[in-house]
């Protein structure tokens, strides 16, 4: 641990002490904060969270930075987003260990999330040169009008443990190709990766001597959170998380006037239909439900089963979850490591407990797991729940390897039980039939801001807008447009002729030319 720690900048020469402060460049008196790997429960090192006097010092660091940053051409600041993108394909392996330490996730879903980073910073350089804005003809003579897009300021991103650094870049990277200068804070429970993420960013900004334009601060959410919210340098906040850590933010944000781009929760859905391969159903299923051990934002939470395909989908089911390996997330056999931390195993008990007390019959798994060597480790064994359509606690998202079953018998019904979710993110049909894959994707069809066929609910590509509907939150990050929630438009008129023409056709002649009455 600590040669890898060693590898990626961060100097953890006594797990348990301080390993450099809040970030690369700030020396900081802030209380510690000890980050715990969940595969053995045993901390992996510390770090100083900001004070208030931080966080002062790094916002006016991200002000100058701002203030360079937006006067570079935006296909230049592209080609710095595309260095960045290479340096961390040369620390591909040793970010994707350290995101698994401190995550848990497995490996492959850890060099899978710096793959996102790469990806995004390419796309972002992309970007760089198709910032485009419209010009549409104005109904005056001798005007011409046009859109353009500035950078916003400083652009404040909140992130969460389960994606510790990939969905920060989808946020950084866009913003920084538009202008903007970024705030980060990450979730308390993975802070070595931002720092790393921050040491591998410093000396590329050094280079540009752009320090400023990628800034961290480290800190709770009561303490650092609340102070972005409120803080009208931020004009957007961009975050990831709960819903209801959602709502108190846009709140806040919103009393302020300030924008908010919120990515929270999603209880998504996979509807296997009555002429679903099954074998591809099985596949997405299992990946979606058990994939970063069922704590994505996009994990597959209900499976909604044609009657005459539930016994032997179910069946062929346990039989996979059977065969699935729980341990840890290093060794590349394991196809589930542990949960975040013991409050997320005592939720998935708790949920399952009333799943049972309201009808639920758990199928498969559903207990704590010890694993031998790593008994501090947080491991439970993923559940199949057999639920009646009205089971309560199916409607909330619990962040965990849980899975509803229920049954359906016409597609109008699974698309009504796919969107009572309150939330809206991410939702899949398995079907060779193209007019129930019509239906699902038509307006009558899911609400959600993802949609799949033939595929699970996890596993977005970056190049599409990310984000979902109603308790989701209605941002969108990434790709596609998504860029223009990261800037400000400016609608520009340009009067080229001699005389002030008032539009619609507006006569208001005050006689301010000497030559009024003449005309
Ligand atoms: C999240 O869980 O917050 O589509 C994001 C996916 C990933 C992103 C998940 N690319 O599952």
């Amino acid at each position: 641990m600590r040669e890898l720690l060693q590898t990626l900048g961060l100097q953890a020469t006594n797990p348990g002490a301080a390993t450099g402060g809040t970030e690369g460049w700030l020396d900081t008196r802030g209380e510690e904060l000890v980050s715990v790997s969940p595969i053995d429960g045993r901390p992996i090192a510390a770090v100083r969270m900001a004070t208030a006097d931080d966080y002062e010092a790094v916002m006016t660091m991200a002000r100058t930075g701002f203030e360079r940053w937006r006067m570079i051409p935006a296909p230049q600041r592209g080609k710095i987003i595309g260095e960045i993108g290479c340096a961390l394909l040369q620390r591909k392996e040793s970010l994707a260990r350290l995101i698994t330490m401190e995550s848990g996730k497995i490996i492959e879903e850890g060099r899978g999330e710096i793959q996102e980073m790469i990806d995004v910073a390419d796309f972002a350089l992309g970007l760089s040169r198709q910032l485009y804005g419209l010009t549409m003809p104005s109904e005056r003579p001798h005007h011409r009008m046009y859109e353009q897009w500035h950078p916003l300021g400083i652009v404040g991103v909140i992130s969460s443990f389960n994606f510790p650094a990939a969905v920060w870049s989808w946020n950084a990277f866009i913003a920084a190709v538009c202008g903007d200068a970024i705030l980060w804070k990450p979730s308390s429970k993975t802070p070595l990766t931002a720092i790393a993420v921050q040491r591998i960013l410093d000396p590329i900004l050094d280079r540009h001597d752009l320090r400023g334009v990628f800034n961290l601060v480290i800190g709770s959410g009561r303490e650092v959170g609340e102070r972005m919210t409120a803080d009208r340098r931020l004009p957007l906040i961009s975050a990831t998380g709960s819903c209801d850590m959602g709502r108190r933010i846009g709140q806040q944000v919103a009393a302020r006037l300030g924008r908010s781009l919120l990515e929270l929760g999603g209880n998504n859905a996979i509807i296997v239909g009555a002429d679903a391969d099954l074998d591809l159903a099985l596949e997405a299923a299992v990946f979606s439900a058990i994939g970063t051990a069922g704590q994505r934002c996009t994990s597959a939470r209900r499976l909604i089963v044609h009657h005459s395909r539930k016994e032997i989908f179910l069946s062929r089911l346990k039989d996979v979850y059977s065969r699935i390996t729980i341990g840890h997330p290093l060794d590349g056999s394991v196809t589930m490591g542990p949960l975040i931390d013991a409050t997320a195993v005592t939720a998935m008990m708790d949920a399952l407990d009333r799943a049972r007390r309201n009808g639920g019959r758990i199928l498969y798994g559903g207990k704590k797991r010890t694993i031998q060597g790593l008994e501090n480790g947080f491991y439970v064994e993923p559940a199949i729940v057999e639920a009646p359509r009205d089971l309560p606690v199916m409607m909330e998202e619990t962040f965990a390897p849980i899975v509803y079953v229920v049954e359906y018998d016409r597609l109008a019904d699974a698309l009504a039980l796919n969107n009572a979710a309150s939330e809206g993110l991410s939702s899949a049909l398995i079907t060779d039939s193209l007019r129930a894959a019509e239906e699902f994707l038509s307006a009558r069809g899911t609400d959600c801001g993802i949609a799949n066929v033939n595929g699970g609910t996890i596993g977005a590509e970056i190049g599409g807008a990310f984000g979902g509907e109603k308790d989701t939150g209605g941002g969108r990050e990434s790709g596609s447009d998504a860029w223009k929630a990261y800037m400000r438009r400016q609608t520009v008129t340009i009067n080229w002729g001699p005389a002030l023409r008032k539009a619609q056709g507006i006569r208001f002649d005050v006689g301010a030319r000497p030559d009024h009455t003449a005309r």
